[in-house]
């Protein structure tokens, strides 16, 4: 098994020391960091989201291999900025104003940095304007909305006023999702997309960015 095989395998188990280890000898046997991340990394987090999406692992899993992937990721950073990598994109997310659930969340986070994107964490009870301020100061391709309640899903629509109020609608995506969000829902607050789980999620996400880049 390559060096790289091993960090994917070792980082889906949630071995986070052992990711580290391994990413810090594949920079000392001279592996291009942009390698590491895609072939090491992205690789191991993007079989757990299948395997996530097809119910084989629950969300224990996903938040250790997750840890795992950022574990990794921290060491990479520096090497990734000096060498170069371009962003795939940015993305800004959080619960809306009202709700504190982050469980969903923070995994929706995690399978969009899996997928090279820069993520913004506002974290929960985050109000329109704080959406949409973060949006225009980091020029922002989409806005990440998620919510578990029936009485807080209707910020949504407040989010997507705001950003119109604000000028930044068309240079925007505005995606929607939380146990209570359905398709219907996304089509009737005007948002952009509604993706029901954090792989499929992450999938449109990468796709909006390489579409608008
Ligand atoms: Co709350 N809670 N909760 N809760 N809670 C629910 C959501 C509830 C369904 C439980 C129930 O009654 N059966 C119910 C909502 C009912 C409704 O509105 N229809 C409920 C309630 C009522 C409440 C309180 C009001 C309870 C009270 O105080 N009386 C209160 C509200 C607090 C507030 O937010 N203001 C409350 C509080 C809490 C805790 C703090 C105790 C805790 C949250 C801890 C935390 O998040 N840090 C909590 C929890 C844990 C739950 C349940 C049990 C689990 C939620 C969860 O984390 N699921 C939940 C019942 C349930 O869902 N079975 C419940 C796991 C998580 C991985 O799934 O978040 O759905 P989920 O995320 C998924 C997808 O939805 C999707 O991807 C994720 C991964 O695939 N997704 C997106 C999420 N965001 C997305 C964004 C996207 C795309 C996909 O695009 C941008």
């Amino acid at each position: 098994m390559s060096i790289l095989e091993e960090m994917s395998a070792l980082l889906q188990k949630g071995r986070a020391p052992m990711v580290k280890d391994l990413v810090n000898q594949a920079l000392e046997e001279g592996v291009a960091p942009q390698t590491i991340l895609e072939e090491g990394l992205l690789s191991g987090m993007s079989i757990i989201g299948e395997k996530f999406k097809k119910n084989e692992v629950f969300v224990p899993e996903v938040l250790i291999a997750a840890r795992a992937m950022n574990a990794g990721v921290e060491i990479l950073r520096p090497h990734l900025v000096s060498s170069g990598v371009k962003n795939k994109g940015t993305v800004i997310i959080g619960t809306v104003r009202g709700d504190l659930h982050d469980i969903g969340k923070n995994i929706v986070k995690m399978m969009l940095e899996g997928k090279g994107l820069e993520v913004i964490d506002l974290g929960v009870d985050v109000a329109p304007e704080k959406f949409t301020a973060a949006a225009k100061e980091n020029n922002a391709d989409i806005i990440c909305l998620s919510s578990l309640l029936t009485t807080t899903m209707f910020e949504m629509k407040n989010v997507v006023e705001q950003a119109e109020k604000d000028g930044i609608r068309e240079q925007v995506k505005i995606m929607v999702g939380g146990a209570p969000i359905t398709q219907s829902f996304c089509d009737s607050i005007g948002a952009d997309c509604y993706t029901p789980d954090a792989a499929s999620c992450s999938d449109a996400a990468l796709e909006l960015c390489a579409n608008k880049n």
